[in-house]
């Protein structure tokens, strides 16, 4: 039998049935040695689905059009969502990562060691986002590298403006053109292509499937350096003839690394910044390894970018 409740929903009439633990606890102490008589509130299936599609479609229609778009949740992505997020709630923030886990490569330190480091002044950044932290005079270090991602995230995900797409790859950039007297054939960045990544990993077997778009004036990319999904975003801007080539990752100088990619964070071409460690592979900027100081400040500094190509 299938009734409506007050919400216009079909709710099955059988859920009446057991509903002895239903709104009794309202605290978990209240639940101490209730275990017995315990239900939990009712529920139907569609319930379920409704909740989470009704919400994903809406997401997905709000974000259509966005005002910034971050490809990437790794430490410099979340970085510069968190700064954008906190400083304009007015800004529709659309967050795109391939992964089904955001965060990149900032769960461990390094070698798959705990603990993460990062060099000073990135402890302002710390103290902003309320992370604790060992002071080791000119390093600080954080008892565990996920306390610093899970942290950040929660702090991102809960900023009404900013919506994460995990499990979603950008394959491509939309373009408009923007031609200039130097090069007739610039154009500007105007969005993202995106697909779910389980149909991206699968072009090369499968016929084609084509994908979404995401409309917005500013993207930032934080893709990472090279590697099955690094530096995506500079890659496509060579084969679309607007850097004439890559620099290429060097080798590990943590003295030189950290300061070349904080400085060179910017707009590389009108309407994409790019910030972390795809930088490295523009310029051909030295590694830095397991330290993490230039990726939060990298985000902070592509924050403050993005606002001021705004505001022009
Ligand atoms: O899944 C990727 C990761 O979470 C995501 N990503 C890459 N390509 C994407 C695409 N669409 C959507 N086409 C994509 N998402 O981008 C995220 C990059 O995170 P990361 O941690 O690799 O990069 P980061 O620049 O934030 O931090 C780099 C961390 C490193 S590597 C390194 C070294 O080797 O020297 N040192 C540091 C600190």
């Amino acid at each position: 039998p299938v009734a409506t409740n007050g919400n216009g929903l079909n709710v099955n009439k059988d859920l009446s049935v057991k509903t002895a633990g239903r709104g009794q606890a309202k605290t978990l102490a209240e639940m101490e040695n209730q275990w017995e008589s315990f239900t939990f509130a009712p529920i139907r299936e569609s319930q379920v689905s409704r909740a989470m599609t009704r919400r994903y479609f809406a997401d997905l229609d709000t974000y259509a059009e966005s005002d910034i778009v971050i490809i990437g949740a790794g430490s410099c992505g979340l970085s510069t969502a968190y700064m954008l997020g906190k400083a304009r709630p007015d800004l529709k923030i659309a967050i795109i990562e391939a992964g089904v886990a955001p965060g990149g490569g900032a769960w461990l330190g390094g070698q798959l060691f705990s603990a993460m480091v990062m060099r000073k002044p990135a402890d302002t950044f710390l103290n902003d986002v309320g992370v604790p932290y060992d002071d080791e005079g000119d390093f600080v270090v954080v008892k565990h590298a996920a306390l610093f991602t899970a942290t950040l995230l929660a702090k991102v995900l809960a900023f009404p403006n900013v919506k994460l797409f995990n499990a979603t790859a950008v394959e491509d950039l939309i373009t408009r053109p923007a031609p200039t007297q130097q090069d007739p054939k610039a154009v500007r960045i105007a969005g993202v292509v995106t697909n779910w990544t389980l149909v991206a990993m699968h072009h090369d077997d499968q016929s084609c499937m084509d994908p979404n778009t995401i409309n917005a004036p500013l993207v930032i990319s934080t893709t990472g350096h090279d590697g099955p999904f690094g530096a995506f975003s500079v890659k496509r801007l060579v084969s679309m003839q607007q850097l004439p080539a890559l620099g290429g990752m060097r080798g590990l100088d943590m003295r030189s690394a950290e300061d070349a990619i904080v400085k060179r964070t910017r707009e590389i071409v009108p309407g994409l910044i790019v910030g972390g460690m795809e930088l490295s592979e523009v310029d051909g900027a030295n590694r830095m390894g397991p330290t993490f100081g230039a990726m939060a400040l990298s985000g902070v500094k592509a924050a403050e970018v993005a606002l001021a190509v705004i505001e022009e």
